[in-house]
């Protein structure tokens, strides 16, 4: 058994923890708490638990024992909700929550899922050991404020502009974006909701792909190594390493978690031919959805075999299933998987349905590449492409070098969890946002 809330002032540590959001409260001006004790009864009770003087002020706290709610009423006249269970699951008394990483300790075992509340109590010292809470931290959690910040979340993070042949290719500095971090911010934002970036003005010369990996945290690590040369090789492993046309395609469908991101960093551009096209994916797919909604359902539903054997970092014999056009449980896409050239002589699927199969997957490449649709540029070097390989298709025109001066590109893959770490990063150092 516990008894809720007692009130300490929060550690500078804590305060900067939680972030700056929300007004500031200074000793002198801080709210006068109500002591609201909550005697409920029942087996189990969650106790009590403190809340802090500093953060945002609180007017009165109680505990609703029926619907199993603590009441929190701000000064500012707002009120927040909060569900017994998830305020004992949440404590963060050093018991409970490991501070310097900001994890829980608490173990669900030990989560006591009918906890009720004892009393509640707001107090200004930290004696009460267990079970407090910060109110700056209660009300960053506060369930409709929750939402409301998820909501702006996916509004600033996760939108994403469409766009066809009449594309201008959003383009950075690539020094600025190294050491500038409303560079990078506007880089990084631009990368994930138009799916690609032109990067200018990095020296000609490899090793820029790392740097700028490292810009973000690191590299992903493939088969074709850390970063890989695009070169016309002799006994090529792979048809992207010859002088020939790559037709619209991801990177890496032989792989079931495919590279989230990719740069391509222009060394030496070819004498002739070897320009570049990109579509978008997901407005293709939405396209097709319209126009051929049969083709949309088969290219969401069939896992199509893909398959990579060679060597390079190391030998690899790779073989997966993906869904050319991946889409979430509610029918949203999430990722395009399409190489023609490792996509597998295996099909599996039964007889019937192999000419639907074709029929779609040509519907889809008849919509990327027509004209309308299509964004053709050549790479200079010093060009570096940053583009979202789980959205984007991307191709480039057969080529022919010069004699002395082979046509030499350098590319390197990310993923999007370590981009999006790097995003609210620089988001909250340049904005202040949380
Ligand atoms: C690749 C690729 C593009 C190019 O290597 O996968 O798409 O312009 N290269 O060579
Ligand atoms: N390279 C460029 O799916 C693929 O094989 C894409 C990968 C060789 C690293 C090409
Ligand atoms: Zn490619």
């Amino acid at each position: 058994m516990f008894s809720v809330l007692g009130i300490k002032t929060a550690p500078p540590m804590v305060c900067k923890a939680l972030g700056a959001c929300h007004r500031k409260v200074s000793p002198a001006a801080a709210p006068r708490f109500c002591m609201t004790p909550a005697h409920l009864r029942g087996h189990h009770t969650l106790g009590s638990a403190s809340l802090p003087v500093a953060g945002p002020s609180v007017r009165h706290v109680r505990a609703l024992d029926e619907e199993r709610l603590m009441a929190v009423e701000w000064e500012d006249g707002g009120q927040s909700l909060y569900p017994f269970t998830w305020l004992r699951d949440n404590c963060q008394c050093p018991r409970c929550t490991l501070q310097s990483a900001e994890a829980r300790l608490l173990l669900l075992a030990d989560l006591d899922i009918h906890t009720g509340v004892d009393s509640v109590e707001v107090t200004k010292d930290s004696k009460v050991g267990h079970l407090f809470f910060f109110f700056n931290w209660m009300k960053k959690y506060c369930f409709l404020y929750l939402y409301l910040f998820i909501y702006l979340f996916i509004l600033a993070l996760c939108l994403r502009y469409y766009w066809d042949a009449s594309l201008r290719i959003p383009t950075a500095d690539f020094q600025d974006v190294l050491h500038d971090d409303g560079a990078a911010l506007a880089w990084l934002l631009a990368l994930r909701r138009v799916g690609i970036v032109h990067l200018k003005g990095a020296p000609a010369e490899q090793g820029q792909v790392a740097r700028l990996a490292e810009r973000i945290g690191y590299l992903r690590l493939t088969f074709y190594g850390h970063t890989w040369q695009v070169q016309d090789k002799s006994m090529a492993n792979n048809v992207a390493y010859t002088s020939g046309k790559l037709s619209l395609h991801t990177d890496y469908p032989a792989l079931h978690f495919a590279p989230g991101v990719q740069f391509l960093h222009c060394i030496n551009q070819a004498q002739e031919g070897g320009e570049s096209e990109v579509v978008d994916g997901f407005h293709m797919a939405e396209q097709l959805q319209a126009e051929d909604p049969e083709a949309f359902r088969t290219l969401s539903s069939v896992r199509v075999d893909f398959t990579d054997t060679g060597t390079d970092y190391c030998d690899f014999m790779l073989q997966s299933k993906n869904r050319i056009i991946d889409v979430d449980s509610e029918g949203k896409v999430t990722k395009i998987n399409y190489n023609n050239a490792t996509r597998d002589s295996v099909l599996d699927l039964p007889l019937h349905q192999v000419q639907p199969f074709y029929v779609a997957l040509k519907a889809y490449v008849d919509i990327m590449n027509r004209p309308e649709n299509v964004v053709t540029y050549t790479l200079e070097p010093g060009d570096i492409v940053t583009f979202d390989n789980w959205r984007l298709l991307h191709g480039r025109k057969s080529y022919v070098s010069r004699p002395d001066r082979l046509r030499h590109l350098e590319g390197a893959y990310l993923d999007w969890d370590e981009v999006m770490s790097r995003l609210r990063i620089l988001r909250r150092n340049v904005h202040g946002d949380d």
